[in-house]
């Protein structure tokens, strides 16, 4: 059965403002904010806490099942720093936001990450990690890399990603 709505994906280095876009384009565009963190904390899709890294341990076959009926129904938009876990057959978009190393290094310590955690996460974004996850998991059409180091970059982010749900519900009207 094909989707009505699609599916979005909103991936990043922690910090790049993932959340903050989710909301807003959930307002303006009436799909879901589906934020991977609190389903892997509510349905329990762990196998613990990683004390050194500060997160969860992730049991991605849990996660999966648990997400599986409402990627099928679409009209996700998916919050998470990962994305290469998700079937290709479930994504319509994956969209990589971006930031510079010193604007992440301030949004991390407003956050009071601890040094060796803050210098990982700095280091994976300006190795592009999630980048070429996400150009290694899905088809390169699919996969956009947008900056948020600014609201006004924000703003024409969400402008555009809301410009490409109209797009894609035109597109795939009965
Ligand atoms: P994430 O969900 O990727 O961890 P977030 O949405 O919680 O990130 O944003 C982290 C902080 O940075 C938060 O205080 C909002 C701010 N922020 C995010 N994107 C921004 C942008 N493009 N311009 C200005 N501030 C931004």
């Amino acid at each position: 059965m094909s989707r009505t709505q699609p599916n979005i994906i909103v991936t990043g280095t922690p910090g790049v403002g993932k959340t903050t876009h989710c909301e807003m384009l959930a307002e303006r565009t009436g799909l879901r904010h589906v934020s991977v963190n609190h389903i892997v904390k509510d349905k329990e899709c762990h196998e613990g806490w990683d004390d050194e890294f500060g997160c969860w341990i992730v049991d991605e076959d849990k996660l999966l099942d648990a997400m599986e009926d409402e990627a099928k129904a679409g009209g996700c938009i998916i919050d998470w720093h990962a994305c290469d876990l998700f079937p290709e057959s479930w994504i319509d978009l994956v969209v990589v936001l971006r930031v510079d190393s010193s604007t992440l290094y301030d949004r991390l310590s407003a956050r009071k990450y601890p040094e060796a955690k803050l210098q990982e996460n700095i280091d994976s974004e300006i190795m592009q990690v999630l980048l070429q996850e996400a150009r290694d998991s899905y088809d390169e059409e699919m996969v956009v890399e947008l900056q948020s180091n600014t609201s006004d970059e924000m703003d024409s982010n969400v402008d555009r990603i809301e410009q490409w749900v109209t797009q894609w519900r035109k597109d795939n009207a009965e």
